[in-house]
C-alpha cells in the first residue's frame, strides 16, 4: 500500500476547471495535487472524441481569460474549434504552467471522508494511493458522467457499442450499420459524420431538439488581429452579462413587433449559432407568447430543410418553448436526414422491444445494426460527484443527502461538508453560461477564500445550512420565473421522490459573480468559520 500523500488541497478533475484551479493552488504556494481518472488533461475535450465534436460558444470566448500572454499565443483555427484543437489548446495549458507534474492521471477518486479531529479530507483512489488534504475541491465536471439506457436485450448484443462521451477512436465504422441512440447537442453533431461513414444509419430520436445552423467558419487573421486588442473590454463584458457571451440580448419584446420586424430579426439571428437566435428578443427565455412566435419560425425552418414529410414531422419539436432545452447547434444535421442511408425512428410512437445479437426490434420493425452508439449524455451536474462515496460532518453521505435534492450554497459549498468546494456545482451558472467563465469565476473566489482564510488563522469553513437553503430557494424562485420548467430536460434533477430540481442558477453571470464578491467582502457570510 502506497504511503499517504499529504496535501494542503486535492483536486478531482483535469478539464479546464481542475487545470487553471491547480495553477491558482500553486500559485499561492499551497502543496495540491490533481487525480484524474483520464490519462490525461482536457476533461470534456479528452473524453468526447466522437467525431464532429466542437463548442458552439465561438472559442475565442470559450478559452481562458487569465493569461494575456496565453491569449496572445494561441490561434484558433475556427469560429467553434473541434475537439482536436481544444484539447490540444488544454494540453498547451498543462505545458505551458507546468501542470502535468502534479497531476496523478488514470486514478479516480472513490471516497472521501472528513476527519473532523485533524481537519482534512482523508481521499482514497482506485489505485489504492490515498490522500490526506485540508481542502477538497472537486473539479468532476457537469457533464461528465455518461448515461447508458438499460435497453431489454443490450447485454446480449454481439456488435460494438460507443458512448459519445466516451469514444473510441480504434472502431471504424465504415460500411458498418450503426444505430444512434439520442438527437441531442451530441447526437446532433455526430450524426453527419455517422453517415457519411456507415452502410446504413439509424437514428433512435426520443425527444427532437431545436437545432440551429452553427455558423461556423475559418478564422482569418484579419479578424483575430481585429479582436484582439477589443479582448479584455469584451471578456469583462461577458462577466457582467446573463449567460457569459460577448453578445448580448438585442432590445424589445418579440411579442411588441411587428410580424414583418420580428420575421426579419429571427431571419438575422437564425444563422448566428446558438448565441444568436435566443439573443433576438430580450424575453425569449421569459414571456410564452414572444418564445411561440420564435419558436415558430425555428419549427418552419427546420421542416424547410426536409425533403420526405414523414421525417420532417418527426424530427420538428413541439410542445415545448425554445431554448428550454439545450438549443443544439448543427453542421449538415438536417442534410444528412435526406440521406437515402439514413433513417429516423421515433421512440416515442415505435418503442424499442429487444436488443438481439445483431438488431435493434421495436414494435413495428427490426433494425440491423453492428454498431450502437449511444449519444444518451449525462448524469448532469452532480452524476461525478455523486460518483464519489463522499461522507462529512458524523460520517454524513452528500449523495444521500442530494438523493432529496442537490443543494450547495452559491453552488460552491455544501452544509455539513466542511473545507469542501463544488466547481460549478448545483446553484451556480455553470452549465447554463459560458462554462469556461464560469470555471474562472469559481476558481479565482475559491483561491481568494483560501487565501482570506489563511491570513485570518481561519482552518474551517462550511456553508451554514439556513444559508444553503435560502440560496437553493432563491435559484429556484429565479427559474420559476423563466420558461425554463416548462420542458423536461437534463437541467432537472430529480428527488428519489420524483420531484423535480432546476439545478444551474439563472440570475445571470454577472449578479451571481456580484453576490459572491459580496458574501467574501462580507466575511464570508453564510459560512461558519473555525479556527484551530
Ligand atoms: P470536465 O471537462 O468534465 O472535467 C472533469 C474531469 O474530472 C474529467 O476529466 C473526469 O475524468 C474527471 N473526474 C470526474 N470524476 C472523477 C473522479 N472521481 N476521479 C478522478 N477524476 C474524475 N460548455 C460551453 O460553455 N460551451 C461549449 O461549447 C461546450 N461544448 C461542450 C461539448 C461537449 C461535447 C460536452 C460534453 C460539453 C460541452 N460543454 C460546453 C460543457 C463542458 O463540459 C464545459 O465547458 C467544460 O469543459 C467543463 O470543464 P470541467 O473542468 O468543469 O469538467
Ligand atoms: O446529451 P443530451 P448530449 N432512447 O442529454 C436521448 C453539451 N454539449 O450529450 O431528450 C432514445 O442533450 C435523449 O432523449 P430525451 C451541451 O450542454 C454541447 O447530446 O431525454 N433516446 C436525448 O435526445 C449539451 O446539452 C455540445 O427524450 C434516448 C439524448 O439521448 C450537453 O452537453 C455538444 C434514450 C441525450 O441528449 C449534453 O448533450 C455535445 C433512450 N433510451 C454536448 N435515453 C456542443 O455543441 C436518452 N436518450 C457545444
Amino acid at each position: 500500500m502506497a504511503e499517504t500523500v499529504k496535501l494542503d488541497a486535492l483536486v478531482v478533475g483535469a478539464g479546464f476547471a481542475g487545470l487553471y484551479m491547480l495553477h491558482k493552488l500553486r500559485e499561492q504556494g499551497l502543496s495540491a495535487q490533481v487525480v484524474e481518472a483520464g490519462k490525461g488533461v482536457g476533461g470534456t475535450w479528452y473524453w468526447n472524441r466522437y467525431p464532429g465534436a466542437r463548442c458552439d460558444i465561438p472559442s475565442v470566448e470559450y478559452s481562458f481569460s487569465f493569461s494575456p500572454e496565453l491569449e496572445r499565443d494561441w490561434r484558433w483555427s475556427e469560429r467553434y474549434a473541434p475537439q482536436p484543437e481544444i484539447l490540444a489548446y488544454l494540453e498547451h495549458v498543462a505545458d505551458r504552467f507546468d501542470l502535468n507534474r502534479n497531476i496523478q492521471f488514470e486514478t479516480r477518486v472513490t471516497a472521501a471522508q472528513w476527519d473532523e479531529a485533524a481537519t482534512y479530507w482523508h481521499v482514497e483512489t482506485d489505485r489504492g494511493q490515498a490522500y490526506t488534504a485540508h481542502y477538497l475541491i472537486l473539479a468532476t465536471g457537469a457533464l461528465s458522467a455518461p448515461n447508458l439506457p438499460d435497453l431489454p436485450g443490450l447485454d446480449s448484443f454481439t456488435g460494438t457499442v460507443l458512448h459519445t462521451a466516451k469514444w473510441d477512436e480504434s472502431v471504424d465504422l465504415t460500411g458498418r450499420n450503426v444505430a444512434l441512440f439520442g438527437t441531442g447537442s451530441s447526437g446532433i453533431q455526430v450524426t453527419p459524420e455517422l453517415a457519411k461513414r456507415a452502410a446504413q444509419l439509424t437514428v433512435f430520436q426520443r425527444t427532437p431538439n431545436f437545432a440551429v445552423p452553427a455558423g461556423n467558419h475559418p478564422l482569418s487573421d484579419e479578424y483575430l488581429a481585429e479582436i484582439a486588442p477589443q479582448l479584455p473590454g469584451l471578456r469583462e463584458q461577458a462577466r457582467q452579462s446573463p449567460l457569459g457571451f460577448f453578445a448580448t440580448p438585442s432590445p424589445g419584446l418579440a411579442k411588441e413587433a411587428t410580424a414583418d420586424a420580428r420575421a426579419q430579426r429571427l431571419e438575422q439571428h437564425w444563422a448566428a449559432g446558438t448565441t444568436g437566435l435566443l439573443l433576438a428578443y430580450e424575453d425569449l427565455l421569459f414571456d410564452e407568447e414572444s418564445n411561440s412566435h420564435a419558436a415558430e419560425f425555428a419549427r418552419s425552418k427546420i421542416a424547410g430543410q426536409i425533403n420526405d414529410p414523414e421525417t420532417a414531422r418527426k424530427v420538428t419539436p413541439q410542445g415545448y418553448p425554445l431554448g428550454s432545452r439545450r438549443l443544439c447547434s448543427e453542421i449538415g444535421f438536417y442534410d444528412a436526414l435526406n440521406r437515402d442511408n439514413v433513417a429516423v425512428v421515433d421512440v416515442r410512437e415505435e418503442p424499442v422491444t429487444q436488443i438481439t445479437g445483431d438488431a435493434i426490434q421495436t414494435s413495428d420493425g427490426t433494425y440491423p445494426a453492428d454498431v450502437i452508439v449511444f449519444a444518451t449524455g449525462f448524469d448532469a451536474v452532480v452524476g461525478a460527484i455523486n460518483a464519489i462515496d463522499i461522507r462529512g460532518e458524523g460520517g454524513r453521505s452528500l449523495r444521500e443527502e442530494w438523493a432529496d435534492g442537490p443543494r450547495a450554497y452559491l453552488g460552491l459549498a455544501v452544509a455539513g461538508f466542511p473545507n469542501l468546494f463544488t466547481i460549478t456545482g448545483p446553484g451556480s451558472p455553470s452549465v447554463l453560461s459560458n462554462v469556461v467563465l464560469s470555471i474562472e469565476q469559481h476558481v479565482e473566489w475559491i483561491a481568494q477564500c483560501l487565501s482570506d482564510l489563511d491570513a485570518r488563522g481561519v482552518t474551517r469553513l462550511e456553508a451554514q445550512a439556513d444559508a444553503e437553503q435560502e440560496w437553493m430557494e432563491h435559484s429556484d424562485a429565479i427559474a420559476q420565473q423563466t420558461l425554463f420548467p416548462r420542458a423536461n430536460s437534463w437541467y432537472h434533477g430529480r428527488t428519489r421522490d420524483g420531484r423535480r430540481v432546476f439545478l444551474p442558477y439563472l440570475g445571470g453571470c454577472g449578479a451571481y459573480r456580484d453576490k459572491c464578491n459580496a458574501v467574501a467582502a462580507d466575511n464570508y457570510a453564510g459560512f461558519d468559520l473555525g479556527r484551530d
